[in-house]
């Protein structure tokens, strides 16, 4: 039934989860034609390494640069639509007792699938506020027309300190939202299956999650197209993209008799 062959225990276990805790990275939108953090960027921007303008310092030095590359992409989630595992996962809340969406990810693409109470570990890139004063700011609807792929844009000032504003996300070296990361570490701690879609686990304090939930005694369950070795008794990899094993395992999970 789901093409890659599966044992018996996990088959049972899945059948029988009560308490699920989906925690999703870039991956889980590459199939809506967003590109994920690590892949190489295109075009104008190629010269550009993700990691280098995701930073405090970066904004601070050069802010055209770095917003222009947040205007270009909050235009190409916009444009996006959700995709048929974003679609799974916010359905999968009817299968299960307790469901909780731990993203990674900076769009909303979750929020537009449906799932309600999505944790945003890194923040949202349409949450915009002050660099200076923390203030949120509202940008206008008519800003995205203006920014092309490779552009530098000037960010808007604050209306009360006159600081830049910047995208709502968290740059490295940046806590986490107040809260976020309790209260996923929590549901991780006490769920029986937590699916790794699309992450390369090599960001923490998120990277932490998946673990505790396996030392909690959960299952953990990746899904990704490279290749994961399983290094526990109740860790599985499935390989291949989210949006063909998501709905797969949507017909499995929760589907007990009683
Ligand atoms: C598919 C697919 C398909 C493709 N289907 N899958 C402990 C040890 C070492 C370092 C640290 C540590 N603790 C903290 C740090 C420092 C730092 C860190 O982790 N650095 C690492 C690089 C080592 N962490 C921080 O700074 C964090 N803050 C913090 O710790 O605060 C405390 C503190 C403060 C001050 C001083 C000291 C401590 C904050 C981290 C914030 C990360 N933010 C970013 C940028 C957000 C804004 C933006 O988007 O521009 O978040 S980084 C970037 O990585 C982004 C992502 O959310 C995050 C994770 O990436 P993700 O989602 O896994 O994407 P990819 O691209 O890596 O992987 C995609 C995967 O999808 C791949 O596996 C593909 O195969 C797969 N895939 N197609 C399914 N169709
Ligand atoms: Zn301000």
């Amino acid at each position: 039934m789901m093409g890659q062959a599966m044992d018996p225990d996990w088959l049972a276990a899945m059948r029988r989860v009560r308490r699920a805790v989906v925690f999703t990275g870039a991956g889980v939108s590459a199939e809506s034609g967003i590109a994920t953090f690590r892949d190489a960027l295109s075009g104008l921007w190629a010269r550009y390494d993700p990691a280098s303008m995701a930073t405090a310092e970066a904004f601070a030095a050069e802010p055209d640069l770095v917003w222009g590359w947040y205007q270009w992409r909050l235009r190409q989630v916009a444009e996006a639509q959700p995709n048929p595992a974003h679609r799974a996962i916010a359905a999968l809340a009817t299968r299960v007792e307790q469901l909780t969406v731990v993203t990674q990810n900076v769009d909303d693409l979750h929020e537009r699938a449906g799932s309600c109470e999505v944790i945003h570990l890194h923040g949202s890139l349409s949450a915009t506020r002050c660099f200076d004063c923390a203030r949120p700011h509202q940008l206008p609807n008519d800003v995205l027309a203006e920014v092309a792929e490779g552009q530098r844009v000037s960010p808007p000032q604050c209306g009360f300190c006159g600081g830049w504003i910047r995208p709502g996300v968290v740059w490295f070296g940046e806590m986490l939202p107040d809260g976020a990361f309790e209260q996923a570490l929590d549901a991780a701690g006490k769920c029986d299956l937590l699916l790794a879609v699309g992450t390369s686990g090599q960001v923490y304090p998120a990277a932490h999650i998946p673990q505790h939930a396996l030392a909690s005694g959960a299952w953990l369950v990746h899904v990704n197209p490279d290749p994961i070795a399983p290094r526990a008794e109740r860790e599985r990899a499935l390989q291949g993209p989210a949006g063909h094993w998501l709905p797969q395992l949507l017909e499995l999970i929760g589907d007990v008799d009683d």
